[in-house]
């Protein structure tokens, strides 16, 4: 009789002490640590990054600084990271390379997707100092042309009437900042740390409107209390697969259901604006500055600007990941070329960066075959994306009189994959977008003729300036690019596009 398998243990407090060899530990005594941040947006992007900045920052200088994990959307953390006592593995990848780490920075997670009240008792209370986000950019229920609130956003209508019972992530930091006031008064920092420009003004003006509307006090309370710094974050860290969780259980012997996996690569920039205390994450890695605008712009217009366009691009020629359409001589040739002649000379100096050695850096990490970054993941909520991706380096460049004959290409492919063009590309897939179904219903009614189809996206007000929409240079481009993708032969085109 063969001896049953043994049940594999989950990780947890008590397995803390037994890790396998070769998997790092947390370097402090959590259970004296105490909270002082509240995240909202418990994601992989979080748990790859702020959250393992804290780890480290809690291993060289000890304070009150565990995070409280908040979600107000799916996936419901009770069943990873809660039973977990929020100890998560985080691989770090690199081609053969797997370097494993837990990480203990969370201390607590709460599940507020259906109600409100959970999350609003942790960010209004006295012991949080620090409200960080990941969100994504649709969270910010912002116009992404302009970056002032979309009043006309269900859910924000739902709070201007219900202030009381906010849905919105900008409804339920006011009503959180509300009871702040009311309660015991003290100065919070409310950090973004999503890909928007100037994401600390963008979540600032979010907020204020929502105040204004509101009335009273609150306003001019929040003026003098609450700071929202900008940040520049990076770091690659795909959507967790089965495969992730099945390697951690086979390789390290333990179950753990909130594994992520991430580049070595890590980068933040923080701008110094904060209301009270305030963890010293430069200590371990990440830069206070004045004004983060010239990395962000930097970050976008490069790394996320490469995988915004390589993502449409491989998708219609039937690939998978990030990886395997830079593994396509033609889609690596025509990202760089696009980057070095057109992105780049967009950019502002940033201190102590030389932007060749960006790009090629960001090409290598766009290489690495160890992250699968699905290209549907990355082209998922492409219209909250393009704007500082694509859009803002072509308007700069239309503005010098500067041809738009490579950025003009990743335009048109966002449209082309919004619309579904799938027949022609020989496969189908669903789009994960807020503006999907008005997209598809301008292709409904005005067929696929490109001229017309063009036309009628780049009038979306949201997304495309006036400036824009009325550049003649601008809609020839893209027009042209969309009939190219439109015709019999889409993948042919490209190759011809991708080899000029
Ligand atoms: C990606 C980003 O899905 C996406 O939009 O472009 O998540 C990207 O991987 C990160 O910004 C890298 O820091």
């Amino acid at each position: 009789m063969s001896a049953a398998p043994r049940p594999v243990p989950t990780l947890g407090n008590g397995l803390l002490g037994q890790l396998p060899a070769g998997v790092a530990a947390p370097a402090y005594d959590r259970a004296a640590l105490a909270p002082g941040i509240a995240h909202i947006g418990v994601g992989a992007f979080h748990r790859a990054h702020q959250a393992e900045f804290t780890d480290d920052l809690l291993g060289v200088e000890f304070g009150r600084w565990g995070i409280i994990g908040i979600n107000v959307r799916p996936p419901v953390l009770a069943d990873t990271l809660g039973r977990q006592d929020g100890l998560y593995t985080r691989l770090l990848r690199e081609n053969e390379r797997v370097e494993p780490r837990v990480i203990g920075s969370i201390v607590r997670v709460v599940d507020s997707q259906d109600d409100p009240a959970p999350a609003l008792g942790v960010l209004a209370s006295g012991e949080i100092d620090v409200i960080s986000l990941t969100i994504t950019e649709k969270g910010y229920c912002h116009r992404p042309a302009s970056g002032v609130l979309d009043e006309t956003a269900p859910d924000i209508m739902h709070d201007l009437a219900h202030p009381e019972a906010p849905r919105s992530v900008p409804g339920i930091l006011l009503r959180a900042l509300e009871q702040r006031m009311a309660t015991h008064g003290r100065p919070v920092t409310v950090m973004s740390c999503d890909n928007i420009p100037s994401n600390g003004a963008v979540l600032k003006t979010v907020v204020a409107t929502l105040a204004e509307r509101r009335g009273g006090q609150l306003a001019n309370w929040i003026g003098a209390n609450v700071a929202f710094p900008s940040t520049m974050v990076d770091r690659i860290a795909p959507a967790t697969s089965e495969a992730d969780l099945a390697f951690v259980e086979s390789h390290l012997g333990y179950a753990d259901r909130a594994v992520v996996v991430g580049e070595p690569f890590r980068q933040w920039v923080i701008e110094q604006r904060f209301a009270g205390r305030f963890p010293g994450w430069n200590r371990v890695g990440a830069g206070f500055v004045d004004d983060v605008e010239a990395f962000e712009h930097l970050k976008m217009r490069i790394l996320n600007g490469a995988q915004s366009t390589l993502c449409y691009l491989g998708v219609f020629a039937g690939l998978e990941y990030t990886c395997d359409d830079m593994a396509d001589p033609l889609l690596a040739g025509f990202i760089r070329r696009m980057l070095v002649e057109e992105s780049l000379p967009t950019l502002q100096p940033v201190p102590g960066v030389d932007p060749l050695a960006y790009v090629e850096q960001s090409l290598a990490r766009l290489r690495n075959t160890a992250i699968r970054h699905r290209n549907h993941q990355i082209a998922t909520d492409g219209s909250q994306k393009i704007v500082q991706r694509i859009l803002n380096p072509i308007r700069d460049r239309l503005r010098r009189g500067e041809g738009i004959e490579l950025l003009s290409v990743p335009v048109a492919a966002w449209m082309a994959y919004l619309i579904r063009a799938s027949a022609r590309f020989g496969s189908a897939w669903r789009v994960e977008d807020p503006y999907a179904a008005r997209v598809a219903g301008l292709a409904d009614r005005i067929g696929h003729d490109p001229k017309a189809l063009a036309g009628a996206i780049i009038a979306i007000d949201t997304i495309f300036t006036a400036e824009l929409a009325g550049s003649a240079v601008f809609r020839t481009m893209v027009t042209e690019r969309l009939s190219g993708l439109l015709s019999g032969d889409p993948v042919g085109y490209l190759r011809a596009v991708c080899a000029a």
